[in-house]
This record gives C-alpha cells, structure tokens and sequence, in this order.
C-alpha cells in the first residue's frame, strides 16, 4: 500500500469519527445553535403580522416638480363599503375600520425632512383636535407612536390634513403605516398635495401595507 493511500485512509476515519461525535450531540456549539434557529423559526410562524419595516419606494413617473404645497392631506373614503380583509382586526360595527391610523406622514422639501416646527397644524376629521401641539408631533416625529381620527360608524370620509406654515415644494412623502397591527385601515385610502387656493397638485392612492411607502415625486 502506497503512502498516499494510508493518509487518504486516515482522514476517511476522522471524517468518520467527526460525523458520530456530531450526531451524538457531542459538539455542543453546533447543536446549540440550531436548536436555538428552529425555536425562533416556530415563533415566527404563527399567524401574527409580520413587522417589516422596509420601504416600498414609488418613483413618480414622471417626476413632478410641486412647488407651493400648503396641505398634505391623507383622505380615506369608505362609501363603498370597507371590506371584511383579515388585517381590520377589529372590523366592526362601530367605525374603526372607516378611521386613519398612522405611524407617521413624513415629507421632505428638497432633502430636507420637515418637522412640527415647518407646520402650524394638523386637522383631524372626524377627530379630537383639542391638543394640537400633541396631534401634530405624533405625525411628524419619525416614531412608531400612532394618530388616529375617531371611530364613528356614521362618518365615511376621514381625513388626516397638515397645514405648512409656508408653501413649498414637496419632494418626497413617507407614509409610514402601522407595523404591529390594523395596517388595512389605509384600505381606500389618498395622499392629496393642495396648494394654498385648494387645487390638487398631486394625488396618489395609498397601498393598506403594514410598512412605509416612500413617494419619490421629484427626483
Ligand atoms: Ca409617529
């Protein structure tokens, strides 16, 4: 027998060996860690939503060049009807699936990220406006901390409307949706830019996805 084929011999072995050790559990690393991947796999299987806070990025096609928006409004018509979708988690009789829930609407000027500071109000309808500082950070503080308007089963159009101080262009609108729950009651819902004279410069319908859609309207 060659050198060669003693040495090829020898590591046939110690694969062999490696292997039993492996199955036996006596590399603990290994079988730690695996267990430890198919416990959280199971965990992430049942029917909760997922909580994927990526963007899905729209390029408005053609770029649009929207100078002196002073409302940015978010308008929800359910007229139609709201469909019994399995994301209304409380769809009842009692209006909140007609309501607006959001995380944050989030526009930039330029590359600029507006703040409260660029506002002088948010308008909630049907809604609880007697705090309008409180309203108006809550939407425009880039935190998953939510605004809604009021449940009311006999209102069918909600709107969400923020008023800048001073009418500028807008480049981009974020609307960041709810993550943890309800993200359908953006089901029907508008993104409408209004200049100062209420004429509609830009309108998009919005997708009921439980994560930010990313308006690039000037690019
Ligand atoms: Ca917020």
């Amino acid at each position: 027998m060659s050198a060669g084929k003693i040495v090829a011999g020898f590591l046939v072995v110690a694969v062999i060996v490696v292997i039993v050790l492996a199955a036996t559990g006596q590399f603990k690393g290994s079988s730690d860690s695996s267990s430890t991947n198919s416990s959280s796999s199971d965990s992430s299987s049942t029917n909760s939503p997922p909580t994927d806070d990526s963007k899905i990025t729209t390029n408005v096609s053609p770029a649009l060049d929207v100078k002196n928006v002073k409302y940015i409004v978010i308008k929800k018509d359910s007229t139609g009807g709201i469909p019994a979708v399995p994301d209304y988690v409380e769809y009842d009789p009692n209006g909140g699936a007609k309501s607006i829930n959001l995380a944050d609407i989030l526009a930039y000027s330029g590359t600029k990220l507006l703040t409260a500071s660029d506002y002088e109000k948010l308008v909630l309808t049907p809604g609880d406006n007697t705090n309008p500082d409180r309203i108006l950070n809550v939407i425009t503080d880039n935190d998953p901390w939510t605004m809604s308007s009021t449940w009311d089963p006999n209102v069918n159009v909600h709107t969400m409307e923020l008023t800048l101080k001073n009418p500028q262009q807008i480049t981009r609108v974020d609307i960041v949706n709810r993550v943890d729950c309800c993200w359908g009651r953006l089901y029907n819902s508008k993104l409408i830019l209004l200049d100062a004279n209420r004429q509609v410069l830009y309108t998009t319908d919005l997708m009921n996805v439980n994560r930010t859609q990313e308006l690039q309207i000037a690019y």
